[in-house]
Formats: C-alpha cells, structure tokens, sequence
C-alpha cells in the first residue's frame, strides 16, 4: 500500500501531539504515536514525561484489542532494544497491528533500522519516511544530540525597528509586547537549557524561568558563561538557584586543582583551550592565569558563596562553544535557547553553532545609547532558509533554520 494524503493527515496529528512533551522527557525523544483502525484514532499516546513508558505501548493499551489489524502513525521508528522497557516492535506484533507508518528512522545504534526489520520480518507493512521534514524538526534536539554529539542551538533575538537589541546601561528594555513574550515562554519550556553571557545576566538581573500558569515547573536549566565568577550573590539567578539549577560556566584556569569535574574539558577527554575573552563581557575577569595573585582569596569566597547558594560552577573554556555544547550533551542537555546578549549571539553564529534563529522584529524605536543587533532579515547568515513567519501582537516573528 502506498503513502496516501489520510496517512500524512494522521502523521500530521502524531506529530503535534509529540510535541506536548519536548523538553520533558530527559534525553529520551518526545514520539507521538496513534493507532487508526477503519480511519478512527482508538489509541493515541506520546512519551511520558521523564522519558518513560514509550509511545507505543501506552497507545496500544487505549485501542486495546481495536489495535489488531490497525495502522500505526509514530513519529520515530519503533525501539527494537531491550532497554529500561521491552522493544515497542515487540509490543506493536504482539497486539496485532497491520501497518504501521514511521516518519524519522532512529538514529540510536541499538535501534537505527532494526525496529522497521523486526516489524516487517513478523509480517507487518511499514511505510517510513512519512512527513520526514516535520518529523524531524519535531525531534531536532534529539537527533542533533544523537548525530552531532551536541544540543540543538536556536538563538532568539527581539529587534527594535531600528536594529538594536537593548540600550547600553539601561538593564532590560522592553522591544517585544506580551504576545511574544508568552511566545518566548512557550519555547523556553520545551527547551532543556537557556544561555546567556555573563554581561547579559549583570545588565538585565533577568530570571530566565517559564512563568506560565501550568508551565512553571518546565523551566530550563539557566546557563551563564561567567569565566571569572562575576555573577553577583544578589542577581536573580543566584537567590533562586535552589528552584531552579543555574550553571555558571567558568574558565578552567579558576578551577580549584584537583576539583575539575562534569564538564571540565579534560574529563572529556578535550584539551584546554587558551581564553579568548570577549570585551565587554569580562567585568570583573581576575587577570593573571595560573597565578592569581591577590585576587585568589576573592574568588575562592566567590566559589564558595555561589555554591552555597546552590549554583554549579563547570569549568570550561565559555569562549568555544564546539567545547562546551559537547560537554552539554554529555550531561544529557539535547536542545539550548541562546537568549543573550549581542556578543554571546555572535559568538555561536561565528563557530557556526546555530541551528534555528527566532527572530523577533517590534515596532518600538530605541534611541541613544542602542545596541546593535549582530543580525536582522536581512543579513541572515548563509544555510539559513526562512520556515515560517508569524505576528504576535505587532511584533514579527521569522523563523530560520539549517538542514538538521
Ligand atoms: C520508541 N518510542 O516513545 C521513544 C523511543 O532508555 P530507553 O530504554 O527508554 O531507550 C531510549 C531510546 O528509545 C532512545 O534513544 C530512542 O532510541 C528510543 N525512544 N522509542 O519506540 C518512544 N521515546
Ligand atoms: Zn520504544
């Protein structure tokens, strides 16, 4: 049987209903999964929060013995593993499904084609590659971890109708209104960790957590590249760490010796790379390296202070990001918002670590003292194609994204 237009209908459904649970189910994908018998969905499920039960068999249980002779639509080729629960191809033959409809192939090696071999070798015809592009837009941050050993990386921008990001000097400036903002808060929870520079989190004092009625609890892990420790005891950030995890990136050349761990390069097994400093971003950088004179009393009650407040410190080079976005995905961090500021932005747009750019265009006019965005319509940079453009309120909304 071929790939009719009722088979995308119900792989389009799939598809949104995956999307319910992206950034809550850890490193596992968020799949969607529904089971149509006669051309009516008897079973429909998606991975549960935390990563587990998978789709299938959750979906299986809804259509019962309806399942027998049905078509399956799942987003992701079914898991052929024993892992933390039995392989959903078992589940799938045991319950008698007919057909089932697959959009991506799984990349995971213990998967990757063996799920579609199991299916078919029990009898069952399998259809794969359905609305493929949606699919894997929908499981992008897992499959960019899985392939590219790194999160997928979408930068956020909010343009004034003059180009600026900000005003210098003057904290956080209102540019978007509360349509995108509720927008913005909607891509953060389902987004694993938010980023910014340590100049960003000292102007702006900025929170960074979802506060959404119904989506406070899917705030993102709050990252700041801070490679000497500048982050004040009295941001934002700090005093709410305990509620939500803040990491604070730092130089490895701070690190206390012999206390390097997580994302330290040389656990990865990476060399140290010499700092590249960002002006603009260094306030209060401890000059001098290995030696750290005077100041070594200072940022020792610095590190201590920060982490009796509950804040992780990694050490990590913050100034490359082909460093750190690995060290992310090795603590299972699959999809990272890059929310600021100008310099932190063209930092991964220059190591070409953006995969996604959301940019947002407002009508407010910023005056003296605006700081310039690194982009806007019209020098996106090459490999981007424009997927979608959108209002929210007055402000615009365009979407570009690179091939995944
Ligand atoms: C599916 N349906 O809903 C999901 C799948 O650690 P485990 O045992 O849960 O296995 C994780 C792997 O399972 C993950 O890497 C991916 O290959 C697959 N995820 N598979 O059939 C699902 N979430
Ligand atoms: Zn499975």
């Amino acid at each position: 049987m071929s790939v009719t237009p009722h088979d995308e209908s119900f792989m389009a459904a799939a598809i949104r209903l995956s999307r319910r649970h992206l950034g809550r189910t850890a490193t596992n994908p968020s799949v969607g999964c529904l089971i149509v018998r006669d051309g009516v969905v008897v079973g429909q499920a998606v991975t549960a929060v935390g990563g587990r039960p998978h789709a299938e068999p959750q979906a299986l249980a809804e259509a019962g013995a309806a399942a027998r002779g049905a078509t399956a639509y799942v987003t992701l080729e079914p898991c052929s593993h024993h892992g933390k629960t039995p392989p959903c191809a078992e589940a799938l033959i045991a319950y008698g499904v007919a057909r089932v409809v697959i959009s991506v192939t799984d990349p995971d090696p213990r998967v990757s084609g063996r799920g579609i071999a199991m299916l078919r070798e029990a009898g069952i015809e399998v259809d794969a590659g359905v609305l493929e592009a949606d699919g894997r837009r929908s499981l992008a941050g897992y499959l960019t971890r899985q392939t590219k050993n790194r999160p997928y990386v979408t930068l956020k921008l909010a343009v004034s109708a003059n180009g600026m990001i900000g005003r210098e000097g003057a904290g956080q400036v209102a540019i978007t209104g509360p349509e995108a903002r509720a927008e913005v808060q909607a891509l953060r929870a389902e987004t694993d960790a938010i980023l910014v520079g340590i100049g960003t989190a000292i102007s702006d004092d900025p929170l960074l957590t979802v506060r959404t009625p119904g989506l406070e609890a899917q705030s993102p892990i709050r990252i700041v590249l801070d490679p000497s420790l500048a982050l004040p005891l009295t941001s934002k950030l700090v005093q709410t760490a305990r509620d939500v995890p803040v990491i604070v990136v730092a130089s490895e050349e701070i690190s206390p010796s012999g206390s390097e761990e997580g994302l330290s390069p040389s656990a990865l097994g990476a060399n140290p790379q010499p700092i590249s400093p960002l002006v603009g971003e260094m306030s209060g950088r401890t000059e001098g390296g290995a030696t750290l004179p005077a100041a070594a009393m200072d940022l020792d009650s610095r590190r201590t202070a920060l982490e009796a407040a509950g804040v992780e410190i990694v050490y990590c080079n913050p100034y490359h990001p082909e460093i750190l976005l690995p060290a992310l995905a090795t603590r299972g961090i699959s999809s990272l918002l890059v929310e600021g500021g100008a310099k932190t932005a063209r930092l991964f747009l220059e190591a070409g670590l953006v995969d996604r750019i959301q940019l947002y265009q407002a009508p407010v006019v910023i005056g003296e003292g605006g700081i310039e965005s690194p982009l806007d319509a019209t020098d996106i940079p090459p490999g981007f194609a424009q997927t979608g453009t959108q209002m929210f309120g007055e402000d615009r909304l365009d979407e570009y994204e690179r091939g995944l």
